[in-house]
């Protein structure tokens, strides 16, 4: 057996991230070529996005991004959910193209519901992977394979900034470009932020004080929200909770106490609001933590990046190395293995007969 330090895949996973988005930033051009077969974009009417986790949270990030750059009405959903529920959310007569996403190409879920939507309407999938050779890619029409953001551990960190990455630069490119030197600034920001937020991330995920964390974001940074969570969870194996920023005042903000950490991730279009939330969390005795694109006022933690006014559609790239971080500072710290939590070692496979053909189809 392999001998090996707690957390050591992870870390290399997250802290040399920045690497992997400049490989897929160079190969960009090149992979919207290899879908030339299932383009023009004009074929459909909507856009779905699904996964399942991390990969779910890519489809919900993905989703507001494609909406804004392309134009088209898209929808993110657990594949679960779209599984057993097809018609909740697809007209028979749809012909979407499906976007389905998953670090490992072979999660049960995922797998059948590409099979499923095949029977139930006109679909055309797009597989997003991690690596090659999987069953998911086989299975799709077309296939985005990221391998510069293959992972070894099992909790996905880089992984889920690679793929949102390459998703954001191909939307982009069918929207005509509009966001190239944005986007394109994003693997030096992330380098530097890796390095210069290190000193306040790692003390306050190592931080004995809290014992809960709430994650809080909206629109584009809704899915970044989710996906901070289940880090904390998976990783670090401490409660977490994630909100829609301003609903967390209507009720949910009662769970806040001197040991609750909210992480806000700021949208620019409620920034106005951030005093009234963060005076109602200190009221509770809970600490703040704003991760925000340029300088906002706060007397207490924040993580600020110098990214210029980016779009916050393509804020969830930028913070989401530093909730990474974050969580796995706490796991070492509680001496959590991030590279293989004991809960998500075993995997139940799931049949076919989990998604039954109906006689309707
Ligand atoms: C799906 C997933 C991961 C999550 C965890 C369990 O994997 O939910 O996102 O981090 O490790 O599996 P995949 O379909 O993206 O391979």
């Amino acid at each position: 057996m392999e001998e090996k330090e707690n957390g050591q895949f992870t870390a290399r996973e997250i802290f040399t991230q920045a690497d992997s988005l400049r490989e897929i930033l160079r190969r960009a051009e090149s992979r919207q070529r290899d879908l030339a077969s299932v383009l023009p974009l004009s074929r459909y009417a909507e856009i779905v996005f699904t996964g399942c986790g991390s990969s779910y949270h890519i489809s919900l990030c993905a989703a507001r991004a494609w909406q804004q750059l392309t134009g088209r009405r898209t929808l993110a959903l657990p594949s679960s959910e779209l599984l057993h529920f097809p018609e909740s959310y697809l007209g028979r007569e749809s012909a979407p193209l499906v976007f389905a996403i998953s670090r490992s190409g072979g999660t049960d879920e995922t797998l059948l519901v590409v099979e499923r939507l095949r029977s139930y309407c006109r679909t055309t999938v797009i597989a997003v992977v991690a690596q090659e050779g999987t069953p998911l890619g086989r299975s799709a029409d077309a296939e985005l394979a990221f391998v510069e953001c293959h992972e070894r551990s099992i909790v996905t960190t880089q992984a889920f900034t690679g793929m949102l990455y390459g998703l954001l630069l191909l939307g982009d490119s069918l929207g005509g470009l509009y966001h190239a030197s944005e986007l394109r600034r994003i693997p030096d920001l992330v380098k530097s932020s890796l390095t210069a937020h290190e000193s306040l991330v790692r003390p306050m995920g190592e931080a004995n004080r809290f014992r809960r964390f709430v994650f809080l974001g909206s629109g584009p940074l809704y899915g970044l929200a989710a996906e901070a969570a289940l880090k904390m969870t998976e990783m670090a194996l401490t409660p977490a909770h994630f909100y829609h920023t301003l609903e967390f005042r209507h009720g949910p903000k009662l769970i806040v106490s001197p040991e609750t950490l909210a992480v806000i991730l700021v949208s620019r279009p409620e920034r106005a609001y951030l005093p009234l939330l963060m005076e109602e969390i200190a009221d509770l005795g809970g600490e703040v933590l704003l991760i925000a694109d340029g300088e906002v006022e706060s007397s207490g933690s924040r993580i600020s990046f110098a990214a210029e006014m980016m779009d916050d559609i393509f804020l969830p790239v930028l913070f989401a190395p530093v909730v990474q971080q974050l969580a796995f500072w706490r796991a070492m710290a509680r001496g959590h293995d991030p590279d293989r939590p004991p809960t998500l070692v075993r995997t139940v496979k799931l049949s076919r007969q989990t998604a039954p053909e109906r006689s309707a189809d």
